[in-house]
């Protein structure tokens, strides 16, 4: 196998033998030729458009299995092959209609590949389409095929989940295949690639935009709000992952069944939408980031699901009370299918749930504040540049991204620490739960630290920004705020290329990818960390003018 899609990749090049997140050599090589079969799949859609053929099932379908192959969302192949045989149906029924209305389907590859028909020859083959089956091509454009592919993959996650709150743009799906198709397309070049890499992180932002509007419309804006740390007696579901629409349907399906709900993880901004945080037992928050949650999930006394990323390889003490919904699934793990798109019938886990000791007694607790996205920070825009006039606030943090197992991790809490009074911090995405409890106190009555949300808020984060450039009356490049980014998985690849399409500069760790070669490093403006101290002397000087 060969994979270096995430972070945490095995000495920052690949994982060879086995993923260091719990993937086998076979999945990978499945998950291979489903990317594969993808990339084919968007050549006959885009030839499709030309003449008129549209499918939206495809566009979807798409999105959803490209989400499956995310780091730690799916690792069981039966679901990857059902994926595999799916793209075959579309591929052949598209590939009929395409010819029938006159458009060209002379594909060579997934287009006209007959696939294995075992389990076996279907890793045999996937291992043959992997990263490296073009390895003797030039390695910036061999590294910026693979980072348009993981880019489109966190942009597919993110169109997914806002499919299912009723919000899609054709444009996006459009991209989503020229962007796929483009990989197999030998004319074209670095430049190309790099035009391709800009595209997908503006296409991303509208992809968030969608995903901002499905959540908001459906639930609220999100508003400050208190979140316990601790819990109450009685039994108890936990909820993991970022898709607040299982989440409202598990509350809405444990109602009146003296069950209290728990988020875990990435799903702690939920609190702060008023029509989720409106179901009584929605009490709290329970544990950290996902790295821990074997630790977490084997103390949690419910029922736990897991809705989307990051899934880790779980303990046989808990295997049994854990289920998966959505692109997640993992080999002997309850999957819950929804019918419709919409509705999954979550009764298994409340009944898992009900059968479960629960919580003995309630615990006296500390809270943490969320609930600073867009909205409620925009409320705040008055009194922050009220205070930037009178040099009360100098610059702004966006300390944002994913959190992870590696100990350079520590950085990251170091760098908020010692982050100056005059200073807001700003937070966004699963980094924080290495800081999420700190008090760092407060400016003009303005909270230092301010929480935007989950990965899936980014959008508020770019509003944010923009926001910003109102205040200072400059381009967000020459802005005072710094974006100190934590990196881990592919939906962070999307991000990354829509601020780089922002034009904004990059610090990211603790490692840099390894599908990136220096050259396109250089070009998105991405620096890597230091140590915290170097990294704001640098930061601080810049603020205060210092010429080096
Ligand atoms: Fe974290 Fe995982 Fe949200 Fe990621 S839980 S690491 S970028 O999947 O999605 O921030
Ligand atoms: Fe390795 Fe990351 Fe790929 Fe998993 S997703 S196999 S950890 S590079």
């Amino acid at each position: 196998m060969f994979c270096y899609q995430c972070e945490q990749t095995a000495e920052g090049k690949g994982c060879t033998t086995f993923g260091v997140c719990g993937k086998n050599p076979e999945v990978s090589a499945l998950q291979d030729l489903l990317i594969y079969m993808l990339r084919g799949l968007s050549q006959l859609a885009l030839e499709g458009q030309k003449v008129g053929v549209k499918d939206e099932q495809l566009n979807l379908f798409i999105c959803e299995s490209a989400f499956a192959t995310l780091t730690n969302v799916n690792f069981d192949s039966k679901t990857i092959i059902g994926y595999i045989n799916k793209s075959v149906r579309f591929r052949d029924v598209l590939r009929e209609k395409v010819q029938s209305a006159g458009g060209y389907v002379g594909f060579h590859g997934p287009v006209d590949m007959v696939l294995e028909k075992t389990e076996e020859g279907l890793i045999r083959q996937g291992k043959e389409f992997g990263i490296n089956a073009d390895s003797s091509s030039d390695p910036d454009l061999h590294g910026l095929h693979w980072l348009l592919i993981y880019g489109i993959k966190g942009v597919a996650a993110y169109t997914y989940h806002a499919y299912r709150l009723g919000k899609k743009d054709d444009k996006v799906f459009e991209f989503i295949q020229q962007g796929l198709a483009a990989t197999l397309d030998k004319s074209l070049g670095v430049d190309d690639f790099f035009d391709l890499a800009l595209k997908c992180g503006e296409i991303n932002i509208r992809a968030m935009e969608l995903l901002d509007a499905g959540n908001t419309e459906a639930y609220g804006h999100p508003v400050p709000m208190q979140v316990p740390l601790g819990h109450r007696k009685g039994k108890a579901i936990l909820v993991s992952g970022h898709d607040l629409k299982d989440l409202d349907e598990i509350l809405k399906q444990s109602q009146g069944k003296s069950i209290y709900v728990y988020s875990h993880g990435e799903m702690l901004p939920a609190h702060g939408y008023p029509k989720l945080k409106k179901y009584s037992h929605f009490f709290g928050h329970y544990g950290t980031a996902w790295q821990n949650q074997q630790k977490e999930f084997a103390n949690f006394p419910g029922a736990i699901l897991m809705t989307t990323n990051c899934l880790q390889n779980p303990a046989e003490n808990y295997k049994g009370n854990l289920f998966t919904s959505g692109p997640v699934g993992w080999p002997g793990v309850t999957h819950l299918e929804s019918s419709d798109l919409n509705c999954v019938d979550f009764s298994p886990v409340i009944e898992k749930a009900l059968d479960m000791p629960g919580f003995k007694e309630d615990t006296t607790v500390k809270t943490v504040t969320v609930g600073y996205a867009r909205k409620s920070f925009l409320s705040l825009v008055e009194n922050i540049t009220e205070s930037v006039m009178k040099g009360h606030i100098n610059s702004f943090f966006l300390v944002a991204g994913c959190d992870g197992a590696k100990p350079g991790r520590n950085y990251y809490t170091e760098f908020v620490e010692k982050t100056p009074n005059d200073s807001l911090v700003l937070t966004l995405a699963c980094g924080k739960f290495r800081f999420f409890d700190k008090d760092i106190g407060q400016v003009d009555g303005i909270p230092r630290l301010l929480d935007i949300g989950q990965c899936n808020d980014a959008y508020s984060a770019v509003k944010v920004a923009q926001a910003f450039e109102e205040i200072f009356k400059v381009r967000m490049s020459d802005l005072p705020l710094f974006f100190i980014l934590s990196w881990y998985e592919q939906k962070a690849v999307a991000i990354l290329l829509s601020l780089f399409y922002l034009g904004v500069n990059i610090r990211l760790g603790p490692s840099l990818p390894a599908f990136m070669t220096p050259k396109i490093l250089e070009r998105l403006k991405i620096k890597p960390l230091k140590t915290p101290d170097e990294d704001l002397k640098a930061i601080l000087d810049y603020v205060n003018g210092v010429v080096v």
